[in-house]
């Protein structure tokens, strides 16, 4: 039996049936090809993942600083999705409302009798206290099941007090993990702000971030990295962004994409209606930030863009350079397991490669299937943007640029030359004899730990000191831990400096790991 084959044995034919194929071990034949992803989850598994609301107001909406993101709702859910995030946000021009947490914290009378009234009276109260330009409203589950008509209530916010009041249904049940709610509030964000704003460019070249939500501050130092370049920053989704300049985001050149999951919706949709090109980056890692700011100076093709890209990296590494050579040394050979949300998973095995860390266990909660298999073509020439079938694309050279997720079979029947290959997913990364799990629960990672020893699991707060009490050291990829940044140069060497402390505390030496001290070998005797 393969390590994979021993996790799946103790479940019962039905579940079996349903998690053999979010399981997968790579092998000497080659990449799998295929993982179920972004499917309902087993009752009673004890999965990581969240809910819709989660996806869109504690993770897409929530970091939005001059806006009031009110949770309509009983207080839990407006609460945890505040309390436990790290977004930072500056309050230079006073209108920052992220150290607040708006709720309208129903009771049952209001679930009883309908809640619309508690939430009039909670705008009411938010204008009167700090008269926002902006509102969103995020209704959690009992607001979809009572029927609050939260649109209603937005429009008479908006004629009340010219103001933008934009709702949202993103009732925790909807779809099947946070993923659902990462659409609803792109689409809002497209239908109603982005596209509203009008303020001049004040640069040659100009970008949006999308996907940074400026966990411990990455945002923020993706942007200085950026700017030093001579990049005009419109506008950033959503770390420490606003609504004043979301609202003119539609008047960047390029789109820029970080989370390669809750975002890039807004990518494709303002291709389409503005005609903006977009493409993943990643300033997570040393090289991946290299490479992804190299990219960015190519696309623009500017004599002068790239001389000063490579000058500000020359610069950037040079400051790291010493820390970087003794972080190596330490770090190298360590093993690690990666579970997190959505794009992290994979973005942080780049992180751990720079210091000669090798991930040996992986997954997502909430991935979907190209996360996973994904393989991007990016030629420096344009496929038929309205065609999603590999067998009618047409790439025509004189177009500028273009890029499409596909999966492997449809990329191995393209044909196409090395140059015009570019893969993405996680599966590409990961080496023989590593697996790959999806939507995983707490059992999955007692056995992931008992099967492979991982030097140090990065995951979250659900499983971070089940896995610390089993001997393993846990560093949390959602929130850090309240460290970071980790994004750039300076936060790959935070990164690594945060990691060489959880592994080599002395607190480690006054834990014995069961694994020392019970059995890990079964087997039956005779023919029993
Ligand atoms: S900040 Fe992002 S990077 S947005 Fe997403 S997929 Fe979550 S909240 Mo937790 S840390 Fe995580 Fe990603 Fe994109 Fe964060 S890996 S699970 S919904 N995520
Ligand atoms: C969410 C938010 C979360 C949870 C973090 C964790 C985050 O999905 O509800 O489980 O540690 O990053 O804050 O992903």
């Amino acid at each position: 039996m393969n390590e994979r084959e021993k996790i799946l044995d103790k479940y019962s034919a039905k579940v079996f049936k349903n998690r053999k194929d979010h399981v997968v071990q790579f092998d000497n034949a080659g990449m799998p090809k295929e993982i179920a992803a972004n499917s309902r989850s087993i009752p009673g598994l004890m999965s990581n993942r969240g809910c819709c609301y989660a996806g869109c107001k504690g993770v897409v909406l929530g970091p939005l600083r001059d806006v009031v993101v009110l949770t309509h709702g009983p207080i839990g859910c407006g609460f945890y999705s505040w309390g436990t995030r790290r977004n930072k946000a500056k309050s230079e021009d006073g209108k920052s409302y992220i150290q607040y947490c708006f709720s309208t914290d129903m009771q049952e009378a209001d679930i009883v009798f309908g809640g619309e009234k508690k939430l009039r009276q909670a705008i009411e109260e938010a204008m009167e206290l700090f008269n926002p330009s902006c509102i969103m409203i995020c209704s959690t589950c009992p607001v979809g099941l009572i029927g609050d008509d939260i649109n209603a209530v937005a429009t008479w916010a908006e004629e009340k007090f010219n103001i933008k009041c934009v709702a949202y249904s993103c009732e925790g049940y909807k779809g099947v993990s946070q993923s659902a709610g990462h659409h609803i509030a792109n689409n809002g964000l497209m239908k109603s702000i982005i596209g509203t704003g009008d303020a001049p460019l004040t640069k040659k070249y100009s970008v949006n971030i999308l996907g940074e939500y400026n966990i411990g501050g990455d945002g923020w130092e993706t942007e200085r990295l950026l700017e030093k370049i001579g990049y005009e920053v419109v506008s950033i989704f959503t770390g420490d962004g606003s609504y004043e300049a979301i609202k003119n985001a539609h008047t960047a050149n390029l789109n820029l994409v970080q989370c390669h999951r809750s975002i890039n919706y807004i990518a494709e949709m303002m291709k389409t209606k503005y005609g903006i090109d977009w493409f993943k980056v990643n300033f997570i890692g040393i090289d991946e930030t290299i490479r992804s700011l190299r990219e960015i100076a190519a696309y623009f093709n500017d004599p002068t863009l790239i001389a000063n890209t490579e000058k500000v990296i020359a610069e950037e590494l040079e400051e790291v350079a010493e820390a970087r050579e003794y972080y190596k040394e330490k770090l190298h050979g360590k093993t690690a397991a990666v579970f997190v949300g959505g794009s992290r998973s994979h973005h942080y095995q780049m992180l751990l490669a720079d210091f000669g860390m090798k991930t040996i266990i992986a997954g997502y909660e909430f991935a979907h299937r190209d996360d996973y298999e994904g393989l991007e073509v990016r030629p420096n020439v344009k496929v038929d943007a309205d065609s999603r079938n590999i067998e009618e694309l047409t790439i025509t050279p004189d177009d500028k640029y273009y890029h499409l997720s596909i999966d492997k079979e449809r990329f191995d029947a393209l044909k196409l030359t090395t140059e015009l290959e570019y893969y993405k997913g996680m599966f590409k990364d990961m080496g023989d004899g590593t697996i790959a799990i999806d939507d995983f629960n707490h059992y999955e990672t007692e056995k992931l730990l008992e099967l492979f020893h991982p030097n140090i699991f990065y995951s979250g707060i659900k499983d971070k000191y089940m896995i610390q009490k089993s001997g393993t050291p846990s560093r949390q990829m959602h929130s850090y831990d309240y460290s970071g940044p980790y994004a750039g140069f300076k936060g790959a060497i935070k990164f690594a400096s945060d990691t060489y402390m959880s592994l080599f505390t002395p607190a480690w030496q006054y834990i014995t790991p069961p694994w020392r001290m019970q059995p890990t070998l079964e087997g039956k005797v005779g023919g029993a």
